[in-house]
């Protein structure tokens, strides 16, 4: 898996330019649109009172945004800088921690959430970010800059063509995604508006953007704001020279990763022993570590039909280190409790050998902490584990090596002085992103939640996961779409008899009652498989646990019956 992994994620640094339909990261045009975008960022902190760069998305997406507005704005901070960055994730900041997909369908609601944040503002970039370019919440927001190009320069960042952006009718709206693609695309033409939209391959799991379009929003957004800062404060012009060196870089952190990837298949097989158990996972992060360790976990809930629960994220200091907008919302629910010392008061003492722990820290990290707290863990369980980041100047030092079972330790080759910097702790999240992707990743697959690499058991929370979970049960069974829906909507609504309420409602209201119920997608397959009623579906779900196995017999058994009839 590591090493498929690993292939899949070259893909985004593929150099291939000699495709006019398919740009890629390092194409000409798409390196001149980044060179453009930087220039605007530069332009907006030059004029930091009347300006605003707000950066915008919806689940992972929103993830990124927030965690990179948070890293610019706290460079900005120590620099002595006004902070005029800005994020904005559908469905607020409860949805960092915790799967809120329907805010996504909203193009509404993104719309006056940006006009709300912008007020009094003359300049505005805005980048709204949307891997499949589909994300109706923010199709809205680039409509509403569309319309008032005077004070927006509106960005769109996605990795699909545009004659590929979603067409699919938008909630309340006249207007689909792709119309907007297209109009940002007119607007280029005078440089009023700019798509920017490599394509990087598919994901090794269909449809799971958190990983290869997570990394590469990451990547590109990184070199815009920091060439954009360079050129402002530091008199460094940008060029196409210049962003294609951030990207390099990148591409050496990923090379780094990867080639660890003896240890890094080694947590892959912890973690997934773990959730075979029916145990957990805990990694424990610091600082921004700890922010992409929340960030992985979370979207285990969507992509797997996980608990919330089977991997977990927490972070030192709890909200006060997420700095985020809201403040502390620990009071809104179990997923909230995400500090060090929650771990300590709610789940050590009842952690078990079966569950695993992961710490991600770094070389600057307060070692003392990483060390009291491996003690405390330690006393319980030896399935403790890390990855940790240091310099070939500044390493960790082995005794705090020595307290983890695996210790998946990348030492870099930059100096000292980096240690500090932005930069370096941004290849960090990089890494550790591309680490924890895999482990949680591999972990499911191990736990058998993917079938032939589609997420089988994805949660049907919103229209595009609606229109996914039909996707899968047409190419999987062969069926019309019509019986596909059909089948879908018995386990959505847990009923054999669909009322004439049932099937003529929109598709809004059917992903909020999937929402609420467990392995809808799985108990339509085999319902449609097995031509049996929802009941024996169901039975046969409870009697293959893992999902992969319950799909796998019913296929098997409706092959032994053709060949019977
Ligand atoms: C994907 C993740 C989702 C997406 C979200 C936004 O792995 O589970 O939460 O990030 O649906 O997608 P997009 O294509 O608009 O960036």
């Amino acid at each position: 898996m590591v090493q498929i992994l690993r292939r899949c994620d070259a893909e985004i640094f593929e150099k291939k330019d000699h495709d006019p339909f398919h740009q890629r990261l390092y194409s000409s045009a798409v390196i001149q649109t980044m060179v453009d975008v930087a220039k605007r960022v530069e332009m907006m902190l030059r004029d930091p009172e009347e300006s605003v760069i707000v950066l915008s998305g919806c689940g992972t997406s929103g993830r990124i945004a927030f965690l990179l507005v948070t890293s610019f704005n706290e460079m900005m901070k120590a620099q002595k800088q006004k902070q005029i960055c800005s994020y904005i994730i559908a469905g607020g900041d409860r949805a960092m921690l915790t799967s809120q997909e329907a805010p996504e369908d909203d193009p509404a609601l993104g719309a006056h959430t940006l006009e709300k944040i912008c007020a009094g503002k003359k300049h505005v970039l805005f980048i709204g970010i949307s891997c499949g370019m589909s994300a109706p919440f923010v199709a809205g927001q680039l409509d509403f800059c569309l319309q008032h190009l005077d004070i927006f320069t509106p960005v769109l960042l996605g990795f699909n063509p545009v004659h590929m952006a979603r067409s699919e009718p938008m909630q309340g709206c006249s207007f689909h995604f792709k119309d907007v693609a297209e109009r940002m695309t007119a607007e280029q033409r005078h440089e009023k508006a700019f798509v920017l939209n490599p394509v990087l391959g598919a994901e090794a799991i269909s449809g799971s953007s958190r990983m290869k379009g997570g990394s590469a929003t990451k990547i590109i957004l990184e070199s815009i704001l920091l060439a954009g800062h360079e050129a402002a404060f530091r008199g460094k012009r940008t060029t196409p020279e210049c962003i294609s060196g951030w990207i390099t870089a990148s591409e050496m952190v990923y090379e780094t990763t990867y080639s660890h990837s003896d240890e890094l298949a080694a947590l892959i097989h912890q973690a997934g022993e773990s959730l075979r158990m029916k145990a957990h996972v805990y990694y424990i992060g610091w600082g921004t570590l700890g922010i992409i360790g929340l960030t992985d976990a979370s979207e285990c809930v969507p992509t797997y039909g996980a608990d919330f629960d089977d991997i977990r994220g927490f972070i030192n200091n709890g909200f006060r280190e997420m700095k985020n907008k809201e403040g502390d919302l620990s009071c809104l629910g179990p997923e909230f409790v995400i500090g060090h010392k929650d771990f300590v008061d709610t789940i050590l003492p009842s952690l078990s050998q079966n569950d695993m722990v992961l710490f991600l820290f770094a070389v600057n990290d307060d070692l003392h902490e990483v060390t009291a707290l491996a003690d405390q863990v330690r006393r319980r369980t030896s399935n403790l584990h890390a990855i940790a980041h240091d310099l070939e100047k500044f390493t960790i030092p082995e005794t705090v090596c020595n307290m983890f079972g695996t210790i998946l330790r990348i030492t870099w080759p930059f100096s000292s002085e980096e240690v500090n910097s932005v930069v370096m702790r941004q290849r960090w999240e990089l890494s550790t992103k591309w680490c924890l992707n895999a482990i949680s990743t591999g972990a499911h697959v191990l736990k058998g939640k993917v079938y032939m690499n589609y997420m089988i058991d994805l949660r049907v929370s919103n229209s595009k996961l609606y229109t996914r979970a039909i996707n899968i049960l047409q190419r999987f069974t062969g069926c019309s779409k019509s019986e596909c829906v059909r089948a879908l909507l018995r386990a959505i609504y847990s009923t054999e008899d669909l009322s004439e309420d049932m099937t003529s409602a929109d598709v809004w209201k059917h992903t909020d009652a999937a929402n609420r119920r467990d392995r809808v997608v799985p108990t339509a397959l085999v319902m449609i498989q097995c031509g049996c009623t929802l009941t024996e579906a169901r039975h046969h779900l409870d009697c293959h646990p893992v999902i992969r196995d319950a799909v796998n017999a019913c296929f098997n058994s409706s092959k032994t019956k053709s060949t019977v009839d």
